[in-house]
């Protein structure tokens, strides 16, 4: 087999400046998603649809959060109609369980709904931690970002700050994003009530009913809404996370476009 050399100048070269190029692309956001579980993939896929330019900035060097691990590490989850429509319109497979009851495989819905996110024109940055925010103005502008790497190692290294229309904290239990608002920025009035007890009827109804903006530029999604707000967990049961990503992408396009 004839293979195509290719050598190490090339290599860096490529990879420093179209690795630069895609760094200046997501310094001109719309929206900024932070975390890369099940609420921010689906914001991220609906946010782009909407014609909204959005990054996703992942902790991780993978996506999908909680989602991968399933229920005890079996590997399938359990989604309960109408949320199953958006693991269909991902492509995901699903069988039926019992009425309204989906059955879907961790690894094939964490593929698709990242997937999904991109081909729908979402950027996903990995490697990298959200660490603060932009605040000006009694308003969260961006957040402040730094490589998980350099976080890990515990060198003294400055962050870049990254600017944005709105921010949402997807960051699951949690609620990072918000706490460090609550926390650096008193004025806001905001309380981070803390996650309760496992109620999977009521935690599933609920997660989408207080999905919203916190305070100005803020919004908040999928497991870390409860840990803001004081609502129950639900354990393996994901409707509720994939729902409360679509409703704040409708949320969010609808306040930019006022
Ligand atoms: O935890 P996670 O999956 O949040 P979610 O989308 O879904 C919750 C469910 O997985 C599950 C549940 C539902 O049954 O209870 O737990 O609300 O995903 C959160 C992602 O955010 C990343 C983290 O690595 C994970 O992939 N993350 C957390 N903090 C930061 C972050 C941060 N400061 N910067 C960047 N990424």
């Amino acid at each position: 087999m004839q293979v195509f050399p290719v050598g190490e100048k090339t290599i860096t070269e490529a990879i420093i400046s179209k690795g630069s190029s895609f760094l200046m692309e997501i310094v001109d956001s719309d929206v900024i998603v932070v975390g890369a579980g099940p609420s921010g993939l689906v914001a991220a896929k609906y946010l782009a649809k909407l014609g909204l330019k959005t990054v996703v900035m992942e902790r991780r060097l993978s996506f999908g959060g909680g989602m991968g691990g399933g229920g005890m590490l079996f590997p399938r989850i359990v989604v309960q109609e109408p949320a199953h429509e958006i693991l269909l319109e991902a492509g995901v497979h699903l069988e039926s369980y019992s009425k309204g009851v989906w059955i879907a495989d961790v690894a094939e819905s964490i593929a698709k709904l990242a997937a999904s996110a991109i081909d729908s024109g979402a950027k996903i940055l990995l490697g990298a931690t959200v660490e603060d925010l932009i605040v000006r103005s009694s308003r969260v502008c961006g957040v402040v970002l730094q490589w998980s790497a350099i976080q890990l190692s515990g060198l003294h290294v400055d962050p870049l700050a990254i600017e944005s229309r709105a921010v949402v904290d997807c960051t699951g239990h949690g609620a990072e994003v918000v706490t460090i608002a609550a926390k650096k920025n008193p004025f806001f009035n905001i309380k981070v009530l803390g996650e309760g007890s496992m109620d999977a009827v009521t935690a599933e109804k609920n997660i989408v009913d207080i999905t919203g903006e916190v305070c100005p530029g803020l919004w908040v999604a999928g497991m870390a809404a409860a840990a803001v707000k004081g609502g129950p967990r639900m354990g393996p049961i994901f409707g509720g996370m994939l729902l409360s990503g679509k409703k704040v992408a409708e949320l969010i396009s609808k306040s930019l476009k006022k």
